[in-house]
């Protein structure tokens, strides 16, 4: 990326204090005296995106006319965070927003929390996307972010007296939503159900009912850039607004059942990652968005032509698969060439294979997506045909490639026997050019293990892009104090366009001036999280504690569980005088996680992390020692608030199951040390900033294999390990349920006997290490040294060079010319 200072803002600090009376006047209808925080957000967010409109509608007008080919980023999830304080930093306006707000009688801070996170995404894929469409922005690419607005994001997290994870519907558009703009002008007609007729020696879809898809374009500044991309949510919308005859003979609830039927289409967003799903209003939202998005995208290419010449559509847009989600969009482009566009077989899987490409997300084998054959047949006749099609077609290229029948049968895009199904993964392998994993390591065992049949016939195919984080929102706005230092300590604020500057502090990580403004950094971050965890949550956070942080999603695979078991270790070592408490280093434990309304295990956890803390927490023995916090509803908000107050991260998955992560790319930048397994994207991270300055622990893939085939037996190292067995028999015991011993008895009796993550067999080697992380805390200088040689040595982390990647391995496109 071109390197770029700070942006410019486009008007005075007067200017837009007019521009938000303005607002206040004609669009909200309220006098400044009248006016809330919760106006003046509104009010100012109206104002930015009037500064944002002129490069929105030049983007698309170069894209369009400057025929440089678009990325078309299809994802079920988008979770975008906040918007106003992004688009103000993107156009150069915080300093004039803060004055403005502030002259206007206001508190800049609660204006910015007036505005309602939107939760549209379960976690790192989510979170990913919204990356990518600011990197995209940011390098001037053309792009469209294309998925859905769920009426009810991600639901909220709450904890109940005992400690357990209660689910409330998190209603996002309930409050003023400035940032969307709902265009029915555009909307497409999705059409699902009926039977496929012939007419004419022609196949013809008769879909039996249809939905309006409506757009809800959100405008995404680029830094710096001074271009806008789209992304563009879409909503469901009945057409029979209701039936008069029904209610005029007083069946009112059924009078709206056509309408409500259609837009529970993008009314919630599945609360699953990583998990099976075999919903069908799961296939319907993903039909739902993919037809609308290919739709909208032959309008926006081919303006005004009936029939366009659709052989230069992958000239015009590149369609990247974000997961198996949009992979149904394979065989609707070959639906609409050869249906509506009357384009033979071959042209339209030229077209259609050109056109898309896909990254995979996983390597749980479990969450690779299959539909069974009859639910597509039901729901999308004209599709299931079309797939069959490519199923044969594709076993047939296979058999010039191979004569191994065994591989050929395995490869089935469509597999046999009594309750065939379609695997969604393998249909966009076939269907697309490249396949990517998301960190080398699972691209390599997507490679060997996942995709392997494929990847031994068709090797070009794969490639690699490791995933990447948007230093705007993770550094700048996370964390101004340390983008301050950074920018003072390189001489320059272009490292946000180009993070590789960051390697620019690696002489600083020894100068003992920078090292001590660094740890003041750090410190200051701390106090401003425990002043705001104090506030939000009503604890109170030590500062002069370690903090240490574990944030993601509440899975086996995870380990979670490795996480307090060792803590509970610590605290019975304490309780039971194995360990002098004045030996302990004082520590502060924070959690964040949801886990999925229905995975009973992973709610199990989260009710004794929660206990654990109730209990830890309450015992005057361990007070200034140990402290367990675990902040309800962890999202992007919490992230951006804790991440920079981080001083020791968790990364601690069973190697080869983290496909990347992204949360150990956020909490490198920001200074802290990792703990972690050789998994994912850490594997990386650590080649980077260097074995020194990361904390190595545990099995590697090999190993695991290994010893899965030798017959794993978790009880053997529960016996092995005092300090893991008095962990254990103490959730056994009832201390973290009130003298309750089944509380917890899935849990142990799962570690015992199954433990297919292996957190027992890492358990020692975790343990151990913690003496190693405490001996280098207790030297603040050195600790600190190697944390800013984390920051330093991760600016190839920022999603800016991941969007290069992309760019010159898969989508062949580059940025609008100025
Ligand atoms: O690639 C983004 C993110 C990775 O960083 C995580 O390691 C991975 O677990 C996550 N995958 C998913 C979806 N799982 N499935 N399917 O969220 O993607």
């Amino acid at each position: 990326m071109t390197e770029q200072t700070a942006p410019k803002s486009p008007v005075t600090t007067e200017q837009f204090i007019d521009e938000i009376k303005e607002q206040l006047k004609y669009n909200q209808g309220v006098t400044l005296e009248q006016a809330t925080d919760a106006d003046i957000y509104v009010a100012s967010s109206l104002a930015v995106r009037r500064h944002l409109m002129d490069s929105w509608t030049a983007t698309q007008k170069a894209m369009v006319e400057g025929n440089t080919k678009a990325v078309g980023y299809l994802s079920a999830e988008f979770l975008i965070g906040k918007q106003l304080r992004n688009a103000l930093l993107n156009l150069g306006m915080l300093t004039e927003f803060d004055e403005a707000v502030k002259t206007l009688g206001h508190d800049p801070q609660l204006v910015v929390d007036a505005e309602y996170e939107p939760g549209l995404g379960n976690g790192g894929l989510g979170r990913l996307a919204a990356c990518y469409v600011d990197s995209l922005a940011s390098l001037g690419v053309p792009a469209f972010g294309y998925g859905i607005q769920y009426k009810y994001g991600i639901f909220k997290q709450e904890f109940d007296a005992e400690g357990k994870q209660v689910e409330r519907p998190d209603y996002w558009l309930a409050n003023d939503e400035p940032w969307g703009h709902i265009d029915y002008n555009r909307s497409q007609k999705v059409s699902f159900g009926g039977e496929v007729v012939e007419e004419n020696g022609k196949k013809v879809w008769k879909p039996v009912w249809s939905v309006r898809a409506v757009p809800v374009d959100y405008m995404v500044p680029g830094y710096a850039s001074g271009r806008v991309d789209t992304l563009r949510l879409w909503s469901a919308k009945s057409y029979d607004e209701f039936d008069l005859l029904t209610f005029n003979k007083s069946e009112y609830l059924d009078a709206v059942k056509p309408q409500v039927e259609a837009e529970n289409i993008s009314k919630i967003l599945y609360p699953e990652d990583s998990t099976p799903q075999g919903k069908r209003l799961r296939l319907e939202q993903q039909y739902f968005f993919v037809a609308a998005s290919l739709h909208d995208a032959i309008r926006v290419f081919y303006p005004g032509q009936d029939k366009p010449d659709l052989t230069t559509f992958p000239d015009k847009i590149t369609f990247q698969l974000n997961d198996t989600h949009p992979v149904i969009g394979i065989p609707e482009l070959m639906r609409i060439l050869i249906d509506e566009y009357d384009y033979d077989w071959d042209t339209a899987w030229d077209i259609t294979t050109k056109t898309f490409n896909y990254t995979c997300h996983t390597l749980l084998p479990e969450a690779l997506e299959v539909w069974p054959v009859d639910l597509i047949n039901e729901l999308l006749p004209r599709h299931m045909e079309i797939i069959n099609e490519i199923n044969e077609h594709f076993l047939a290229e296979l058999k010039g490639l191979t004569r191994d029948k065994e591989r050929i049968n395995r490869m089935r895009i469509v597999t046999e026997g009594e309750h065939p199904q379609v695997r969604m993964a393998y249909l966009a392998t076939a269907g697309g050019s490249h396949v990517n994993g998301v960190a080398e390591l699972h691209s390599q065992l997507l490679k060997d293990v996942t995709l392997r049949d494929f990847s031994d016939l068709f090797p070009t195919k794969f490639t690699n892009v490791t995933n990447g984080v948007t230093p705007r929102r993770f550094i700048r706005l996370a964390n101004p104090r340390l983008s301050a230092l950074i920018t003072e300590g390189l001489g320059t604020d272009k490292w946000l366009s180009d993070l590789d500057l960051l390697q620019g502090l690696v002489p600083l990580a020894n100068d003992d001036e920078f090292v001590k403004k660094f740890a003041e950094v750090k410190h200051a971050n701390k106090v401003a999280f425990a002043n705001f965890a104090k506030d939000r949550y009503g604890f109170e956070a030590n500062p002069d504690t370690m903090f240490n942080t574990m944030v993601k999603r509440l899975h086996e695979y995870k380990r979670q569980s490795l996480k307090i078991l060792a803590l509970i270790s610590r605290y019975a070592a304490i309780k039971n005088g194995t360990v002098n408490v004045d030996d302990v280093l004082p520590r502060t434990v924070f959690f964040g996680a949801k886990a999925a309304p229905g995975y009973y295990m992973a709610k199990l956890t989260i009710q004794l992390i929660n206990n654990v803390a109730r209990v830890v927490n309450n015992d005057p023995d361990v007070k200034g020692k140990l402290a367990v916090h675990f902040p309800a509803n962890y999202n992007v908000r919490l992230a951006q608030h804790l991440i920079p107050a981080t001083e020791l991260d968790e990364q601690i998955s069973q190697a080869g199951k983290e496909a990347s992560g992204t949360g150990n790319m956020k909490f490198a930048l920001n200074g802290a040390l990792t703990v972690g397994t050789l998994d994912g994207a850490n594997v990386e991270i650590r080649e980077r900033v260097g074995a020194d300055n990361f904390f190595l622990f545990g099995l590697t893939v090999d190993e695991v294999e290994a010893l899965y085939e030798e017959g794993y037996d978790p009880a053997k190292y529960y016996e092995a390990d005092p300090r893991l067995k008095m962990a254990i028999d103490m959730i056994s015991s009832g201390t973290f349920s009130d003298g309750d011993r089944n509380t917890y008895a899935p849990l142990v009796a799962d570690w015992l006997t199954k433990d297919y993550f292996m957190t027992l067999a890492d358990f020692s080697a975790y343990a151990d290490i913690q003496y190693q992380i405490e001996d280098l805390y207790r030297q603040p200088m050195e600790w600190n040294r190697k944390a800013i040689l984390n920051v330093a040595n991760t600016g190839y982390f920022s999603s800016d060079r991941a969007i290069e990647d992309y760019l010159e391995r898969i989508w062949h496109t580059s940025p609008l010319a100025d």
